[in-house]
């Protein structure tokens, strides 16, 4: 941590917990993947400064509207999602990484006279320290303190500043996990909260399978480009040997599982070398291999999960359209 016997009065403090360990990790989880039937290969593997690029180009793209469904709402009611949550003097953000979005809560708080601490927990350090800077400048006041982790592991790390707290999980994240993950992620999450604290969680919703997959399969490619890279990610880690031409991008929903489910079909019969595993793997021609899930919700499904968490929801925040959700919970043993 920064900051001397003063440092409780400092602006800004950023605490790192990387573990050495991420490395052995990856090598861990990509062998088990790789050797599984089927294939399969975690999403978080997506996020290299390319990944990060592409992803944040495909905000961007007509067809993808979750990000900006999800900036509409927090635009026109952060106000009412602040009120509804207490009006807590702590906002803190799970995955924050530049904090676009974050402004809007941060202004309501201002507004409503509760602005004290801003918890952004992020697994880049560069990005954490970036976004605190800029937002002390713009909230005069404002402290800053960071939190630079993999938030899946080091949840219960997240720094008690006294007060109540929002938690914010933003931009949809949620859905990439499987139904055992995500159930196990939100009951930590419950057992972190106090009575006055509130979990504000991002999700898209359920909606026609055509604007689903378009908005996953976009016409300039970019959604197959940041799919592909994953594979550029293995060659610059594991040092395989992937070549990402010889993979198409697919991207289909299950209307079953009401969920995305995005795939790489291998395009030819084809051996990879993964060097730092000491694997050779084979892919048949037209095998798929999955690369992520992104599971869409509907109102009483998330009712339902909430529950099962020990969570209650007690906010629930639309775009007009009803294509994204924003809502509040609270964990139900302090419920009143
Ligand atoms: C960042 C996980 C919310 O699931 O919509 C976008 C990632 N993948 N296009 C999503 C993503 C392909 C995105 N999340």
């Amino acid at each position: 941590m920064s900051g001397g016997s003063g440092a409780a009065t400092e602006p800004i403090e950023v605490e790192v917990r990387l573990g050495p360990g991420g490395g052995v990790e990856m090598a861990r989880e990509v062998r088990l993947g790789l050797t599984s039937r089927p294939k399969e290969l975690a999403p978080k593997y997506f996020y290299d400064d390319r990944g990060s690029q592409l992803f944040e180009r495909i905000t961007e793209l007509e067809e993808y509207y979750p990000t900006r469904a999800e900036r509409s709402i927090l635009a026109s009611r952060s106000v009412e999602v602040l009120a509804a949550a207490g009006e807590p003097e702590t906002l803190v953000e799970l995955g924050s990484g530049s904090a676009a979005k974050t402004r809007h809560l941060l202004s309501a708080m201002r507004d409503l006279g509760c602005l004290g601490t801003y918890v952004p927990v992020d697994i880049s350090e560069a990005i954490t320290h970036e976004t605190a800077q800029t937002l002390v400048e713009e909230f005069p006041g404002l402290t800053v303190r960071g939190l630079v982790c993999d938030f899946e592991h080091d949840l219960e790390r997240v720094p008690d500043s006294g007060g109540s707290r929002l938690v914010a999980f933003l931009g949809g994240t949620i859905g990439n996990l499987y139904p055992d993950a995500r159930r196990a992620f939100l009951s930590r999450l419950a057992a972190l909260l106090g009575p006055a604290d509130h979990l504000l969680l991002g999700t898209d919703l359920v909606k026609e399978r055509a604007r689903l997959e378009a908005a996953y399969d976009d016409r300039q490619g970019v959604t197959a480009e940041f799919n592909r890279n994953v594979l550029l990610v293995l060659n610059q880690e594991l040092g395989a040997d992937f070549d990402p031409e010889a993979f198409e991008h697919v991207a289909r929903y299950d209307s079953g599982e009401q969920r995305m489910d995005i795939r790489l079909r291998s395009l030819a019969d084809q051996e990879v070398r993964v060097e730092a595993l000491d694997l050779t793997v084979r892919f048949a021609d037209g095998e798929e291999m999955r690369t992520e899930i992104s599971t869409k919700f509907t109102h009483d499904g998330l009712e339902r999960i909430y529950e099962e968490a020990g969570l209650q929801m007690t906010g629930w925040f639309t775009d007009p359209d009803g294509d994204y959700a924003l809502s509040l919970a609270s964990p139900v043993e302090f419920a009143d």
